[in-house]
């Protein structure tokens, strides 16, 4: 007899009772030490154990990670298997994302990202809050759900950058956390490792500033307003990945740029942001 799923559990009895008085049932006791050397009739009641053949749905089990490496660890078959996936950061708040489930083992929640330029990046506070962009394109997961997954899990984040000529490298940082909005969304993070130059220390300790919020330490100007971006802006900075997408390697500090990787503000073609917990 095989009962699938978990839903019907409280059935199970009944179908059990129904099973044993309409089939005629073959059984040896596994576990009795009865002997005779006459004829007895038992009267056998079927209690309360009962052995499950069944599956279990993994999908259902992961529905509700919070995570991309929630996901994973829920369903290790989703390793290699990068895409959009569903995650709910508080709990319950449904957000679709990009997992990165193939780099150093996978499990990686991504929190930005760009390949081209058919999403606008330069846009308000209330929307770097809730985030916007396409998940399988290009895309911010907002603030308040980056806020949410680096405050109480320790945090890894890595930075994959891509240069017009195709070559790659990368940022790791051992710490990162980003507070919540009555703090601006401060950046706290540390820890550098990586091929590309640490362009977040100059950030770091930094409120996050919008074209319509201006919480950067240049006094005369807004910095997201002057490098077409929206950032940790000190004043203003080394990285602006969130700036003007440009179809080629243009020298130009409003673009997406990482001075330390090469020394200059040299737009980038592909950018990607990516956080998971320290200790999986
Ligand atoms: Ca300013």
């Amino acid at each position: 007899m095989y009962c699938n799923g978990h839903d019907i559990s409280p059935h199970i009895q009944g179908m059990l009772e129904k099973f044993f008085k309409t089939k005629k049932v073959l059984w040896k006791p596994s576990k009795s030490h009865i002997k005779s050397m006459i004829p007895v009739d038992l009267k056998v009641e079927v209690l309360s154990t009962y052995e499950m053949k069944g599956v279990t749905d993994k999908h259902r089990i992961s529905r509700k990670a919070k995570d991309c490496s929630g996901i994973l660890n829920a369903n290790p078959k989703r390793k290699r298997k990068d895409g959009v996936y569903v995650i709910y950061p508080d709990g319950h708040t449904r957000k679709e994302v990009f997992c990165d489930m193939t780099t150093e083992g996978g499990g990686w929640t991504v929190i930005q990202r760009r390949k081209d330029g058919s999403t606008d990046f330069y846009r308000t506070w209330k929307e770097y809050k809730h985030g916007f962009g396409d998940p399988s394109k290009n895309y911010w997961i907002g603030n308040d759900v980056i806020n949410i997954l680096t405050n109480g899990t320790p945090q890894l984040l890595r930075v994959d950058l891509q240069r017009f000529n195709g070559e790659k490298g990368y940022a790791k940082y051992s710490r990162f956390s980003v507070d919540n909005e009555s703090n601006k969304y401060k950046l706290n993070v540390s820890g550098f490792s990586g091929t590309i130059g640490d362009a977040l220390k100059y950030q770091n300790n930094m409120k996050f500033t919008t074209k319509d919020q201006d919480n950067d330490r240049h006094g005369g100007n807004n910095c997201a307003q002057a490098f077409h971006g929206a950032w940790w802006y000190d004043a203003c900075h080394g990285s602006n990945l969130n700036g003007l997408y440009t179809g080629s390697a243009v020298i130009s500090s409003e673009h997406p740029v990482w001075y330390y990787w090469k020394g200059k503000h040299e737009a980038l073609k592909r950018t990607q942001m990516m956080i998971r917990p320290k200790n999986k």
